[in-house]
């Protein structure tokens, strides 16, 4: 197919509420929604690059850039097989991940649509549901935090992780255990919040029997991750630290980590996802789908993805009405029985964008050609 056109908007969705980590709160999320048209059809993809480089050095307007000045630029007219060859196309340009992930998955999405499959199909997806967790942000007080959870459990989540840091770890994992008991499954995520002298603190973790916790250390940090390995029974779970697929052998054969959080945004396309998720799964590590507070948009890519063999933890994909009380696609993603989430089978995502929603949530668009 050629590539003939490129829209790209860049949206501000105010948050149904305000989700804080260890690195910032946000209450309006900016992203990027990028169209790609061929023969009068439409792909769509996310990039969930934020406003600002927080959670990665990217942010809405690095993408704007390299999008428009560079990446856009040279597909547009070519003709392309597949999916795959748009990372292959961009490798020539070092980092942006997010940005390139958005390309790829706006092309996924028009290759499922031309072809009549269900992006999942197209991905070598194995399960028409998928078994979803949420993640809970910093919250002013323990009891705020609580009730959350108890609201989240009650609507049959299957995991709740909650966001830690310094000062707020021990006593709130505690708490969620006295209140909550043992069994229900939970895990934490630092986004890279401690440092390895904190080794000893950490270990205070291990009596909660939690099943993982998330990027403790910065993501340059792979051998301190492994030493924190060493002396942590929690298992660790690598978010921000794994890039590509060479990171995930790597931090694999370190001992760095046991569980690896898969986001295609973050390692720079869909394609490098599924290598990971390979990867993964020949070695037996169990693997789940992160989440980057996506609209309805990017959270169809990530049921998708997370529909594949390898994904056998729950992923952190909740409801659209937890995030956005107007999503930019329909229909929105919503929790059906036994904390599961059904995965679109309709051609490419499998949803639509609502125009009208994306127009009045845009602040900036331009067009190629
Ligand atoms: O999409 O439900 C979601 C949020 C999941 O916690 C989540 N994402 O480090 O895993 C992570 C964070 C990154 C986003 S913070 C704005
Ligand atoms: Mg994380």
């Amino acid at each position: 197919m050629r590539l003939e056109g490129f829209r790209l908007h860049e949206v501000e969705m105010p948050l149904a509420f305000p989700f804080e980590t260890s690195f910032g709160r946000e209450v309006l999320r900016r992203c990027l929604v990028l169209s790609v048209e061929s023969g009068g059809v439409q792909g769509h993809g996310e990039c969930v690059a934020a406003r600002e480089p927080l959670y990665s050095a990217e942010t809405t307007g690095t993408a704007w850039h390299v999008l428009t000045e560079f990446f856009l630029p040279a597909l547009l007219g070519v003709e392309v097989a597949s999916p795959e060859e748009v990372p292959r196309r961009l490798a020539g340009w070092r980092g942006h991940p997010m940005a390139k992930a958005a390309v790829e998955a706006a092309v996924w999405d028009l290759v499922g649509r031309l072809r009549g499959a269900s992006l999942s199909r197209l991905l070598g997806g194995t399960r028409p549901q998928v078994e979803v967790g949420v993640s809970l942000g910093l919250e002013p007080t323990l009891d705020a935090l609580l009730a959350r959870i108890e609201a989240y459990r009650g609507q049959g989540y299957r995991r709740i992780k909650v966001k830690v840091k310094p000062g707020w770890d021990l006593e709130v994992v505690s708490a969620i255990r006295a209140r909550f008991g043992v069994d229900l499954p939970l895990s934490v995520d630092a986004n890279g919040a401690y440092g390895l002298e904190d080794a000893a603190h950490l270990q205070g973790l291990d009596r909660h029997g939690l099943a993982m916790i998330e990027q403790p250390l910065a993501p340059d940090d792979l051998v301190d991750h492994a030493e924190l390995a060493r002396r942590l029974a929690t298992p660790i779970c690598l978010d921000e630290s794994i890039r590509h697929a060479q990171d995930a052998r790597q931090a694999l054969n370190l001992g760095a980590c046991r569980v690896i959080n898969i986001k295609a945004a973050r390692v720079g396309g869909l394609t490098e996802a599924l290598r990971i998720h390979d990867l993964c799964r020949a070695r037996g590590v169990p693997v789940w789908c992160g989440g980057m507070l996506e609209t309805g948009v990017g959270r169809a890519a990530n049921l998708a993805l997370a529909s594949l063999p390898g994904f056998v933890l729950p992923s952190d994909l909740s409801e659209s009405r937890r995030y956005y009380a107007e999503d930019l696609a329909t229909p929105p993603a919503t929790l059906g029985p036994g904390g599961r989430m059904v995965v679109p089978s309709g051609p490419g995502l499998g949803v639509e964008v609502r125009e009208e929603v994306l127009r009045a949530r845009s602040l900036r668009s331009t067009r190629l050609p």
